[in-house]
């Protein structure tokens, strides 16, 4: 388990503070006492700095001069709905926040603590999953090896979840763009932005999972991903040529491995200009795409923003012509240096700029591309220290995003702005199907357009536990989707560490094995036949669950609440759970305990109650003596639906479905399963099928039974087996057709 508050808040950003270029009313020193004066000055009392947006949700504003400049919100998926509200006159709300401007003439909110607080969120952070004592800066950085001290990793989310002694729970965002500090201490929360003075939303609730659908509702959900999204992912930089991504393939298939997407990284690529494919090493990606297919891979091909600066590009000519770039302060167009070497960029704040990218898909998608990743969108530019524009870069952004303003303005939403523009692009191009885009840069409701990954990782055991802590932050952020390069990017690692990285990677939402250039291979079978061996079951475990998996996809895209969830939520008030994130909970009902490292006197801390081991030995050869699988709980009152071992999601409809149950102590157990066609949009117009299963036992007899909940769609008929898991590990097995009652007699 990690140890609490071990580290002490960290020291500022290394390089020299800088004065923010913008000058706001509150461009000086301001104290909370000043603010006061000046709101009861234009004739407010300070309490109706406070707006109730919602139940429980608050916008207070460092003064109603400041309500009335704030810029617009770009993490609502309603911006509206901050500017609405009825003023609150009377003071009691359970969070104050505290307004002033720092030395920097930064703009602060401090939001003091009750003891006892527990603090994560923050969106993309390395470390551990409890954020007290710590220090982020929301600045989409490439961070390329980042470490625990980089303050910046590759999306920014400013907002904090604080789940108090009690267990009840409030959220606060940040409402900024610019670059915000944000101290996680155990007294206060506070955030210092530059720029403009900016809207605090208190989120309250009774639980830390009514906080986090609170902040879907107001950012949005997730869209439903294609379900073979949501099955492994097999990436490296970069497999080429063609011939090299077929032998992958055949290398997943003849091995028994189970894989349904292939990754193109930027090798592909006519001498890495975006949009374009090498002829040499990609003759005929249609062909190759066509050929995936047809074995069960889906494809996903990477996209950068970076378009290179030479005449006759069609990109860069359709860019010029349209006067899409982005520009510099002086006016004129900006090139930086990325792969391609000078590049422009396209200005994704303009709706005229994101409408041209989306049309660039229609050719690109008619190669038969099922995907797309978008990477280097924070955005990422070589040979300046910075790594990125220079700030007093000129965005001409749409009224509604704000208007025209400088780059340290829009730095932070430049990729979110991006993948939407991908998403409508790849959506028009393939009306018919589900979009699938992934993104290395994000902000705050960016979860709305892409799934993303972790960046850069490292191959070494700190990053390894952080994948579990970093995957369970995002989502408490809003981003149930994401995970991190299996295997770790930077570096090679060990087979004992890749074993371990496989087994738990495998139970994340997005689950995709990656490495970087000059790596040795990082393939399920490179390390020999006993880690080989570990990542087939592994892989066969993802896809035995992916009826569950699929369920809490669902469950993501309309409630909000994240696919992986740290084990404090099945008891938010015991103290003892806090900072567990050496172990996590997949929905509510089942919990998985990793070994990411060798040690064997690990010690966890478990929600108390009654949860009961299980395993798919069942299901899967070796299963249950493999020592590096994680070991799997199922919360008693709980039943599990999984599936067929599949090579991937399209290969067989789910029959047998075999539900496992655990009994509570009244002998009853609950839970549902979602269906659809897996693609396509049908299940918006009630294309889907939520069944409720129930269990309960009366005499020695269980019965199990389904209910249709909701939707229109039919599975086929099929068989449905039932297997009871006792408290003492023993298992009671029953079999019937679809639909009808399962009876169970329990016997010794
Ligand atoms: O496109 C190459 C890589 C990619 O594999 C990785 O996943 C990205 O995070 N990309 C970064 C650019 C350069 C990495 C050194």
């Amino acid at each position: 388990m990690t140890m609490l508050n071990q580290e002490k808040p960290m020291p500022g950003r290394p390089n020299a503070r800088r004065t923010p270029r913008c000058c706001g009313v509150f461009a000086r020193r301001v104290s909370v006492l000043s603010v006061l004066a000046l709101t009861m000055a234009s004739g407010l009392a300070e309490a109706q700095v406070a707006l109730r947006l919602d139940r429980g949700v608050q916008r207070f504003d460092h003064s109603a001069e400041a309500r009335e400049n704030a810029l617009p919100s770009i993490s609502f998926i309603e911006p509206e709905r901050r500017e609405r509200g009825e003023a609150v006159t009377e003071g009691g709300w359970a969070v104050r926040p505290e307004f002033s401007t720092d030395d920097d003439g930064r703009y602060v909110a401090r939001i003091p603590l009750q003891a006892g607080t527990s603090l994560y969120g923050t969106g993309e952070v390395p470390g551990q999953l409890l954020r007290n004592g710590r220090v982020t800066e929301t600045w989409n950085t490439d961070a390329y090896a980042y470490n625990n001290n980089s303050l910046s990793l590759y999306q920014s989310h400013p907002y904090v979840l604080a789940v108090r002694a009690d267990g009840t729970a409030f959220g606060v965002i940040a409402d900024t763009t610019y670059r915000c500090r944000i101290e996680t201490r155990d007294d206060a929360i506070v955030f210092a932005a530059e720029g403009r003075a900016f809207p605090l939303i208190v989120i309250d609730g009774a639980t830390p999972q009514e906080v986090t659908s609170k902040l879907a509702e107001l950012t949005g959900y997730m869209p439903m991903p294609p379900k073979w999204a949501i099955g492994y992912h097999q990436c490296r930089y970069s497999y080429y040529p063609e011939s090299v991504v077929r032998e992958l393939a055949e290398g997943f298939r003849k091995r028994n491995i189970p894989c349904d997407v292939i990754w193109m990284d930027i090798d592909y690529m006519d001498g890495f200009r975006t949009f374009t494919f090498s002829d040499e090493h990609f003759p005929d990606p249609k062909g190759l795409n066509d050929w995936l297919l047809s074995k069960g891979f889906h494809n996903v091909w990477m996209i950068n923003p970076g378009v290179k600066d030479e005449e006759g590009y069609f990109v860069r000519d359709q860019l010029v012509e349209g006067d899409h770039a982005v520009k510099r302060a002086d006016g004129s167009t900006f090139r930086g240096e990325v792969w391609p070497g000078p590049c422009l960029f396209p200005d994704f704040t303009r709706r005229e700029t994101r409408e041209w990218w989306a049309t660039l898909y229609q050719d690109f998608i008619a190669q038969n591309v099922t995907g797309v990743w978008n990477d280097m969108n924070e955005p990422a530019i070589f040979n300046v220290e910075s790594k990125t524009m220079p700030e007093d870069n000129v965005h001409r952004a749409d009224e509604a995003l704000g208007g025209e303003g400088n780059h340290q303005r829009y730095h932070n939403i430049y990729g979110m702005q991006m993948v939407s523009a991908s998403r409508d692009g790849i959506q028009a191009a393939a009306p018919d199907r589900r979009v699938f885009v992934l993104s290395r840069a994000n902000f705050l409701g960016g979860h709305r357009y892409a799934a993303t990954w972790s960046g850069d990782n490292v191959a070494d055991w700190d990053h390894l536990e952080w994948s579990v802590s970093m995957t369970l932050n995002l989502g408490l952020s809003g981003q149930p989707f994401n995970g991190p390069d299996i295997g770790g990017f930077a570096g090679n690692g060990t087979a004992e560490m890749f074993r371990r990285w496989m087994a738990v990677g495998a139970m994340m939402p997005f689950a995709r094995g990656h490495t970087g250039k000059g790596n040795i291979d990082k393939e399920p079978w490179s390390f020999g036949a006993e880690v080989e061996a570990t990542s087939r079951r592994a892989l066969e475990r993802r896809y035995v669950m992916l009826p569950y998996f699929y369920t809490l996809f669902r469950e993501a895209a309309t409630t909000g609440l994240p696919v992986m969830r740290p084990v404090f939520f099945a008891d938010p008030a015991d103290p003892a759970l806090r900072s567990e994130d050496d172990a996590f909970l997949l929905g509510s009902g089942v919990l998985v305990v990793p070994f990411m490292t060798p040690e064997a006197d690990r010690v966890f801390a478990l929600p108390k109650g009654d949860w009961r081991r299980f395993d798919f030995a069942h299901k899967i050869d070796g299963d249950s003596e493999d020592e590096y699988l994680p070991e799997m709980y199922l919360k008693a009152g709980s039943i599990l639906p999984t599936g067929p071992v599949k090579q991937y999601v399209g290969e067989r409809p789910l029959d047998e479905l075999t539900l496992i149950v655990a009994l509570d102590n009244n002998g009853r157990a609950s839970g549902t399963l979602y269906e659809d066609d897996g693609d396509g949009h049908a299940y918006r117009e009630g294309g889907f099928r939520l069944t409720e299963f129930r269990a309960s036992l009366v005499g020695d007899i269980v019965t199990v039974t389904s209910r249709v909940a909701e939707g229109d769609w039919a599975p086929a008929e099929r068989r449905v087996h039932v297997r009871i898991i006792h408290e003492d590990g023993r298992v009671t097995t029953g079999t019937e057709r679809s639909n009808r009652p399962i009876r169970i007699e329990l016997r010794d």
